[in-house]
């Protein structure tokens, strides 16, 4: 017998069964669970090259169904949305073709490998929303609780006037020179190095939390890693290579550093590395202001440390706030007070999100305009590099 009060279905199609397929797998079978939601998610159907990996992934995830072609997806009337974890050198096609279909789409970041394929899916993704059909691109860690409140403390006037902003994205998982190639290591799939990968999410970070675009760049990339073996195994996201065969080119950066001018002319310095040694996923935000500031890293995702310049002389300090009470964002539909949430909750709150904005009928953020804009600071950057440093505008019309 049918449940006459649980919310309609909300059929989702995946793509990709990597590391992110799996991410979003489990925030699509978890969010309705603990977020009161309008619609109930349905694992329905999953998509990727190979038969035998899509029907274990299909089998692990907890999907219905599952097939070697995208298209399938788009053909089939039953699927709401099409939510794309494959590289980025898929995303401009498929976001296309699934508007086009009518479907609501989530794309993982960078949005696609260029501000040309950028601006047409964000016309495409406007042109939708006209009919209902809604976009999100997937810049995950706003929704880590910590970060999400270190918006609404500026957005409060805590730190008060914006002085400087540093910020860095630190991975290890290439420092090993003969780590093997992957995907993520050519220009033609990914985009990009270190840069879109991980720097994308720290300028989306940024202008989100302080509400200040991004205007200019002067930035340095550097491979230094430039060949790697090309057999090897695959561990997490880097594994072992076969160091005595054969090597193929690395065509991406390892390490993005840049100067940024943000609106208003607030400086920030920010820098991207898959080769931290010993940094694992170390999001390091600090934004500075006149009356205080906030401090962030990933690595402690469930705190925030915060700086109160206002407070008598003998008393200042930064002061470690756990991030984990009903007073904070998303943690209140967790678990008790001081019990800390993962890497998965984010990709779990951003489903809830999305969800809700299909259920409202109200365009869900980062659009996919924030995300071209983005897009736009990474094509900047490159352009500063090639140009010796130069500083660099973020033209809103370039291509
Ligand atoms: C690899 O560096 C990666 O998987 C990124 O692509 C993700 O966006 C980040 O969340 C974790 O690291």
């Amino acid at each position: 017998m049918s449940d006459q009060t649980s919310p309609a279905p909300l059929n989702v199609g995946l793509i990709g069964y990597g590391f992110m397929g799996a991410a979003h797998s489990h925030a699509w079978r978890t969010a309705h669970r603990f977020f009161d939601l309008p619609r109930t998610p349905v694992l329905h159907t999953i998509a990727g090259r190979t038969e035998a990996s899509v029907a274990d992934a299909a089998a692990r995830y907890g999907f219905t169904a599952h097939t070697t072609r995208w298209q399938d997806l788009l053909e089939d009337p039953e699927i709401d949305v099409i939510d794309i974890c494959s590289p980025g050198d898929t995303h401009h096609e498929i976001t296309l073709a699934a508007l086009a279909a009518g479907k609501h789409v989530l794309c993982e970041k960078p949005l696609a490998n260029s501000v040309a394929e950028s601006e047409e899916m964000t016309a495409a993704a406007v042109a939708a929303a006209r009919d209902g059909i809604l976009s999100l691109c997937g810049f995950s860690y706003r929704r880590t609780p910590a970060l999400a409140y270190a918006r609404q403390l500026v957005e409060e006037g805590f730190v008060g006037e914006i002085r400087q902003v540093r910020a860095q994205y630190l991975q290890d998982w290439l420092s090993d020179a003969d780590a093997p190639m992957t995907w993520r290591l050519d220009k033609d799939t990914a985009g990009s190095g270190a840069l879109g990968d991980i720097g994308a999410h720290v300028i989306d970070l940024t202008q989100w939390i302080t509400g200040l675009d991004i205007e200019a760049v002067s930035a340095t990339l550097t491979t230094v890693v430039p060949t790697r073996p090309v057999a090897g195994s695959a561990q997490g996201l880097g594994g072992k290579g076969d160091a005595s065969g054969e090597r193929g080119r690395v065509t991406v950066d390892d390490t993005a550093l840049f100067t940024a001018r943000f609106a208003g002319g607030v400086l920030g310095q920010f820098e991207a590395t898959r080769m931290a040694t010993g940094r694992k996923n170390a999001i390091r935000v600090e934004i500075n202001g006149a009356n205080g500031s906030i401090a962030f890293d990933f690595e402690r995702m469930n705190e925030l440390e915060i700086y109160d310049a206002t407070a008598p002389a003998g008393r200042q300090g930064f002061t470690r706030v756990l991030t984990t009470e009903p007073e904070h964002p998303y943690a209140a539909a967790w678990w008790p007070t001081g019990h800390g949430l993962g890497y998965e909750h984010t990709f779990t709150h951003e489903i809830a999100d999305l969800v809700r904005a299909i259920g409202e009928g109200v365009d869900p953020s980062p659009s996919f305009a924030e995300a071209l804009h983005v897009q736009r600071v990474l094509a900047a950057v490159e352009a500063s590099d090639a140009d010796g440093s130069r500083w660099t505008p973020v033209d809103p019309e370039s291509t």
